[in-house]
């Protein structure tokens, strides 16, 4: 599979961007929604930040129930504290994220510089469900209207928020459409059998796992008819869990769908499904092997490295443009083909 990844990748890294928020500095950008608006390509991308780190001391971000930033900080030395993995922090019993992530804009007009745009300020996280951030938007357009969701974290919970817009500079808050543990909600783009439909991504913790469901809805608000789609494997790169990308693709053999698979090492992989075209709950044809692997440098390295992960592609014809996190530090962008795809699924690879 000729899965390409561009020369000037990454596109963006964390000192592209300035912080949003007073005193803090960008430590992640992650795993982009992708969208067109007015013959430019838009990112709403995940920047995740946190003040710098005095020595000794932790100090990451949160927001208050008045709805302010503020800054906690603990002893490094404070037996409570487990720091063993650097996205989250177990202080007391209780799970915090070490940076806080909100979603901001970024255009351009040829795909691969992008920069921002005033007219368009950041998407910051709104009330109780968002008071640990924002993270890992799609973007769906449906009638002409843009439907935005993301993972919305709090104390409450790991829950999909929605948001809508038809112009990008005011949104309507459609509040939380699936409850906790729950995240990697992506739209189709259009209804099939008369329903909206939805790919999305319970946890269950005890029996069962990290599988991707599919959902149906009349609103896009009601969610139900809440079909397993496909489950993690066993000895494969996908044996921990697995998450939708971002709107399945439709093509002359089914819909076509990108998702992320982790194994046990929290080693991120992108594959390919293939879904019945009238009944999406009937997986066709599902990838033994990876469609993009970390391997460069800048994927294995980082934040958190070993990580590719995408939620968001342009699609031309035969041609996708993938935009992608790596290593939950930097963008980047692969250019894959449909038909490619699609007969490495039939040959069983
Ligand atoms: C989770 C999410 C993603 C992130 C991966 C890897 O699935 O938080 O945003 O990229 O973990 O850390």
């Amino acid at each position: 599979m000729s899965t390409l990844r561009k020369p000037l990748s990454p596109i963006l890294s964390p000192g592209d961007l300035a912080p949003w928020y007073e005193s803090m500095r960008v430590e992640c950008l992650l795993n982009p929604g992708v969208f067109r608006l007015d013959g430019r390509i838009g990112l709403i991308l995940r920047v995740a930040e946190r003040p710098a780190q005095a020595e000794g001391e932790l100090s990451f971000p949160y927001y208050s129930p008045e709805g302010e930033i503020k800054v906690r900080r603990i002893s490094r030395q404070d037996p409570g504290l487990d720091l063993s993995d650097p996205r989250v922090i177990n202080w007391r019993g209780d799970d915090y994220l070490t940076t806080i992530s909100y979603l901001r804009l970024v255009f351009s007009e040829d795909g691969i510089h992008f920069h921002e745009d005033p007219a368009y300020p950041p998407l910051l996280p709104e009330g109780k469900y968002e008071s640990f951030g924002i993270e890992d938007c799609r973007v769906a357009l449906i009638g002409g209207r843009w439907y935005l969701t993301y993972t919305a974290v709090s104390p409450n919970g790991v829950t999909v928020g929605m948001r809508s817009t038809s112009d990008w500079k005011s949104f309507t808050n459609h509040g939380v459409i699936l409850p906790p543990h729950n995240k990697d909600c992506a739209l189709f783009e259009e209804k099939v059998g008369g329903k909206y439909l939805m790919l999305h991504r319970p946890s269950s913790p005890e029996i069962g796992g990290n599988y991707i469901w599919l959902a149906e809805s009349p609103d896009l608000l009601h969610w139900g008819n809440h079909r397993c789609l496909a489950r993690t494997r066993e000895g494969s790169w996908d044996s921990a869990r697995v998450g939708a990308g971002c709107s399945p693709i439709r093509t002359p053999e089914g819909w076509l769908m990108i998702y992320h698979g982790a194994d046990r090492d929290n080693r991120y992989c992108l594959g390919a499904m293939l879904l019945d075209t009238d009944d999406p709950s009937i997986v066709l044809a599902r990838g033994q092997e990876p469609l993009l692997s970390p391997q460069m440098p800048y994927e294995k390295e980082g934040f958190f490295g070993n990580v590719v992960f995408s939620n968001g592609q342009i699609v031309d014809g035969d041609r996708i443009t993938m935009y992608y996190g790596a290593s939950d530090q930097f963008i980047c962008r692969a250019e894959l083909s449909v038909n490619e795809i699609l007969d490495s699924l039939k040959q069983g690879k």
